[in-house]
Order: C-alpha cells, then sequence, then structure tokens
C-alpha cells in the first residue's frame, strides 16, 4: 500500500532516512510550504525565502529523479495551513495509511504528528555523527555534561583528526592559541553571494507580500538556495577562511560582518551539505598543509563538538526545556532587540546585521545580544523566541540548547558550568566596537558608564547565593568585596536606574 514520505523545510538531503526507506515507485513524497510553520514565530523574511527556495528546488531535484512528489506552495488555496493538514489531505487523496518521517528538529511539531490519525513511522536523522541513543548513554550516569568530553569520544569515534588513539598535533584543544582580536582587513573575502534565480526570484516576490513587515530585510538576497551552490560557499570558506578561521574566531569588527566564519549554518541546517563532508573537507585541507591545526581543530570542534553536543542536550532533556527560568529572570525583552535605537555601538551592529543579514557570529550571539539580555534579567523564553525568528539558521533543537542554556543559564547548569556574563572589558578586547560608543568602557559609573559594567555587578550580587562557591566566579565575588563599599552602592543605584530606564522603554 502506498506510503507517505514527510520531507520538511530543514530535511532537504537526498540521502534522508525516510526516502531511504521509502519505494520510488510506489510512495508519495509530501512537501509543503504551511502557515504554521511560517508564522509560529516572526522569522526573518531572509529565512523564510531560503526555505522556501531551498524547499521548491529540492522537491524539483526529486521529480528529476523519479520521485512522485506533492509540493505544496503558499498560496494554494488547498493549502490546510500545517503539516499534519497536508499529510492528512494527501492522504485522503492516496488512501494512505502510514507515513515516513525523519523525526523532526522540534518537540513541537514531534508532538503534532504524533497526534495525527494515522500510523507515524518515525526514524532515527542519521544525518548527525550522534544519534539521540548514543548521546544518551554517553549522558547517563555523569554528574554534569561537559562539551569536552563528549567531543573526545566523537573524535575516537570518527576518527577525526586522529593520529591513531592520540589526538593529531598531540592536544585535543587549540583553544589556548586562538581567540586574538582582529584589524581591519580589505582583503577579506567574506562569504559568497548568490544572485536569485527565477524560482528564488518568485519566491521573494511571496515573502516580501506575506512576510514583508517581519523584522528583517528581505533584499539583497545572497543566500545559496541549492546543494551545488552551498558546496561551492563551503570551498569557498576552506580556502579563504579557514586557515584564519581559529585565531581570530572570536573577534568582532564594525565594518566585517562574517570575519573569517563560515556562514554555512543554514545550509547544514536544513540539509544541503552534511556535516560528515564538512568536517572531511577540513580535514582534507589540514593534511593537505593548507590550513593550520588551531583552525583545522577548532572548525571541526563546533561541529563535531558543539553542534552534535547541543542536539543530544535538546533530545536528553524534553519537551519543556525551552521554557525553562533557572534565574527567574522576568523582565521584558527590550524593543532595542527589534532594531529600536540604541546607544550601545555594539548592540547596534549585532542587531543591525541581524536585520540586514539574518546572521551574527557566535560572539556577537553569545557576548554582545545574549550577555545583555542575561545581565538585564530578560525573560529567557523571549529571547529564545527572538534568536528562533531572526537568524537563518534558527530551529528549535539548536538554538533552544545555546539560548536557554549557554548564553542564558536558564537550564540551570546543564550546557555550560557558569554564565557566560562579562562587563564592557572583554567587548573591548574582542571588538572595536568600543571607540565608538556613545558610553565609555573604561567608565565604571557616571553618566556615560558602559551599561555592561554597571549591569556585571548587579547580576553577580543578585544572584551571589548561587554563583559565590562557584570555583570559576570567586574571584569576581572577591573583587567586588574588595571594592569600596560607597562605589559598591553607587554601581548598584545606578545599575538599578538603567534597569527601570529599560522597563520604561527610554533608549538607552
Ligand atoms: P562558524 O563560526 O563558522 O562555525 C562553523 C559551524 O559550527 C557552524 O556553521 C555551526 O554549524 C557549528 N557551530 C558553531 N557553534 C555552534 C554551537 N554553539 N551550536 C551548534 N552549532 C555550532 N547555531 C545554529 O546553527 N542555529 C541557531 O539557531 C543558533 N542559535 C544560537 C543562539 C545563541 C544565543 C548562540 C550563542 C549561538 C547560537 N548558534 C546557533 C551557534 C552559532 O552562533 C552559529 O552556529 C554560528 O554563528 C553559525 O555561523 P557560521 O556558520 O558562520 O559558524
Ligand atoms: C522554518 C520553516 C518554515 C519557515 N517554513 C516551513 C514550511 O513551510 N514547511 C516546512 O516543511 N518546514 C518549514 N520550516 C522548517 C520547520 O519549521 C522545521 O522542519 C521544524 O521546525 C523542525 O525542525
Ligand atoms: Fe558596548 Fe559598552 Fe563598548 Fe559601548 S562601551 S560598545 S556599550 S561594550
Amino acid at each position: 500500500m502506498v506510503k507517505l514520505v514527510l520531507v520538511l523545510g530543514d530535511q532537504l538531503t537526498e540521502t534522508l532516512a525516510a526516502l531511504q526507506a521509502a519505494e520510488k515507485s510506489r510512495d508519495l513524497v509530501v512537501m509543503a510550504e504551511v502557515a504554521d510553520e511560517a508564522a509560529y514565530v516572526p522569522h526573518h523574511p531572509k529565512k523564510i525565502a531560503f526555505l522556501f527556495a531551498a524547499m521548491r528546488k529540492f522537491a524539483a531535484r526529486l521529480e528529476e529523479d523519479g520521485w512522485r512528489v506533492a509540493y505544496t506552495r503558499l498560496d494554494d488555496p488547498q493549502n490546510t495551513g500545517s503539516i499534519p493538514g497536508e499529510l492528512l489531505r494527501h492522504a485522503q487523496a492516496e488512501g494512505a495509511k502510514r507515513v515516513l518521517v525523519t523525526q523532526p528538529g522540534e518537540w513541537r511539531l514531534i508532538q503534532a504528528l504524533d497526534d495525527m490519525p494515522l500510523q507515524v513511522d518515525t526514524l532515527n536523522d542519521d544525518r548527525f555523527f550522534c544519534s539521540g541513543r548514543r548521546f544518551a548513554d554517553w549522558a547517563k550516569g555523569r554528574k554534569s555534561l561537559r562539551m569536552e568530553y563528549f567531543y573526545r569520544e566523537m573524535r575516537r569515534e570518527t576518527g577525526l583528526l586522529m593520529e591513531g588513539d592520540k589526538p593529531a598535533g598531540g592536544k585535543w584543544n587549540y583553544d589556548h592559541d586562538n581567540r586574538k582580536p582582529a584589524r581591519d582587513d580589505l582583503f577579506r573575502e567574506g562569504p559568497l553571494h548568490f544572485t536569485p534565480d527565477a524560482t528564488t526570484e518568485e519566491v521573494l516576490k511571496l515573502v516580501e507580500a506575506r512576510f514583508g513587515d517581519n523584522f528583517g530585510d528581505l533584499h539583497p538576497f545572497w543566500l545559496a538556495t541549492d546543494r551545488k551552490g552551498a558546496r561551492q560557499a563551503l570551498a569557498h570558506f576552506i580556502r579563504h577562511a579557514l586557515p584564519q578561521f581559529g585565531t581570530y574566531q572570536d573577534a568582532m569588527l564594525q565594518g566585517d560582518k562574517f570575519l573569517y566564519h563560515a556562514i554555512i549554518s543554514p545550509y547544514l541546517n536544513a540539509g544541503l551539505l552534511t556535516p560528515q563532508e564538512v568536517c572531511a573537507a577540513a580535514e582534507d585541507a589540514w593534511k593537505a598543509g593548507r590550513v593550520p591545526i588551531n583552525s583545522a581543530e577548532g572548525f571541526i570542534r563546533q561541529i563535531l563538538g558543539w553542534r552534535e553536543f547541543i542536539r543530544g542536550v535538546y533530545f536528553l532533556e524534553g519537551p519543556d526545556y525551552s521554557r525553562r527560568n533557572a534565574l527567574n529572570h522576568q523582565r521584558k525583552l527590550p524593543a532595542m532587540y527589534w532594531g529600536a535605537k540604541t546607544r550601545m555601538n555594539c548592540m547596534s551592529h549585532a542587531v543591525g546585521q541581524t536585520r540586514t543579514d539574518a546572521y551574527a557570529h557566535h560572539i556577537q550571539r553569545l557576548m554582545v545580544t545574549g550577555n545583555f539580555a542575561q545581565l538585564a534579567g530578560v525573560r529567557p523564553w523571549e529571547v529564545h523566541e527572538w534568536y528562533l525568528a531572526v537568524y537563518a539558521d534558527a530551529y528549535e533543537w539548536v538554538e533552544a540548547p545555546n539560548t536557554i542554556g549557554m548564553s542564558q543559564f536558564a537550564d540551570g547548569g546543564v550546557v555550560g558550568s557558569k554564565p557566560y556574563v562579562s562587563s564592557g572589558a572583554y567587548i573591548d578586547r574582542m571588538s572595536d566596537y568600543c571607540g565608538a560608543c556613545h558610553y565609555r568602557v573604561k567608565d565604571k559609573t557616571g553618566e556615560r558608564a558602559c551599561p555592561f559594567n554597571l549591569l556585571y555587578w548587579h547580576f553577580l550580587t543578585r544572584h551571589r547565593d548561587r554563583f559565590e562557591a562557584n570555583p570559576r566566579m570567586a574571584q569576581m565575588y572577591r573583587s567586588w568585596d574588595r571594592m569600596d563599599a560607597t562605589r559598591r552602592e553607587t554601581v548598584l543605584a545606578e545599575a538599578e536606574a538603567l534597569l527601570t530606564r529599560l522597563s520604561d522603554g527610554q533608549v538607552i
């Protein structure tokens, strides 16, 4: 009997488990642009356009390859508006009773599919190095989950950057050689830009009409929307940026949004690239002597280590994960996250490039926008919805552990052993933002004091009970205690006043 084969917008991989398990001559592939997926958060228009264009091209490829594909466009009058709705509609038309599904990347959708009156055969998504079961085995019995140990096991299991049973070059991790600030360089290549073809142009018109009011610029649209383009983008990165990736991984520059980053996460997460081929390309470049070990290892760690660890945590922790709020933060997300004016130059740049490109690199997400939200005590759920909406690479399985866990400590320490918070000094060291800012990064108090400086101490003070005993934070509490008492009072009073202005919607 005919089966339906669901292919979601982030499952655009020809070797997808559900396709492998199906029979080309008998089964029907179902793909659908639906209002529910496009509107569960106000996605950046570039993200929607990227996915719809990539979905249409992937469907066309499957058809060329001999598959029967039922593809529903967003503006199709018969569109039921949801993935379960589309499956039920096609099940009825085909007389199908079973659906082959590759495990979706969000609990929300997993639960919606489970509730359907069809038999759903859910298959492991084997596009990852580590299955949910493998991760659960690794996690079992551990008091805490630390990425570094998981990563070493993944290195041993995959043989990536291994010399026998030893890590290549003698060390597992070369971060000691990394984390340097960058200087302006007119010769940095930046990511490959692609000119929209007819399919993409058609999608751009649709997205403009339906989602033009969402936060984010649709034009210029420059992302690749098929596997060929994604492969070119990867090759371009390996050649031009990977050699310096490690050294400048944490740097931020006003004049360069991309620095030496790969800008491949939208492609990887939608399935246009596999993590295996990306890691193999980086390893090959190192073996050929074109890339130093600190860069090859740093890059492979992001994918083989962090990306897999983050996914493991999402599925291990369960559906309530995104709602956690361990620090009981209750402030509303400030309007500056949606582009309202701010005098903070770092925030203005991080949000500005998020608006134009649906992209900010890791340190901008973690140590600028994430750091500020945590210091200001913003509701983690709202922070999570913001990240899920505004980045072209955002799906809950990868976004939530990064936001709720790594960036907001709202999971109480599952992803990180301590909160990622800093004063302005860190941003000043890693960027050129502060020199052009209204605020003065060296001022700890006063009208022009950097908000990160004031809020940093406020955060540490209000969560003293929780963090004081953490050995990695004890030094900060000692510094605070050594400060003159009157100065401490001034810092806290000014921080309170700043938070009140923030809550009142005043420009900070
Ligand atoms: P590079 O810096 O060039 O890194 C290479 C690749 O490593 C990335 O493409 C990505 O696939 C992987 N990677 C690196 N760090 C991580 C990480 N922490 N978790 C998972 N994969 C990682 N990444 C997403 O893919 N989707 C998200 O929704 C997302 N949300 C985030 C939210 C917050 C608050 C933070 C702090 C980080 C988030 N990240 C997310 C991780 C990281 O910021 C992005 O993967 C990275 O910026 C993508 O850009 P790039 O391709 O240029 O990455
Ligand atoms: C993100 C997204 C958007 C905007 N639209 C669609 C869509 O119309 N159809 C679809 O199949 N997938 C879409 N997606 C991706 C899904 O939201 C994603 O598959 C789930 O969140 C699981 O990761
Ligand atoms: Fe950001 Fe403070 Fe530097 Fe301004 S001074 S750019 S607010 S860190």
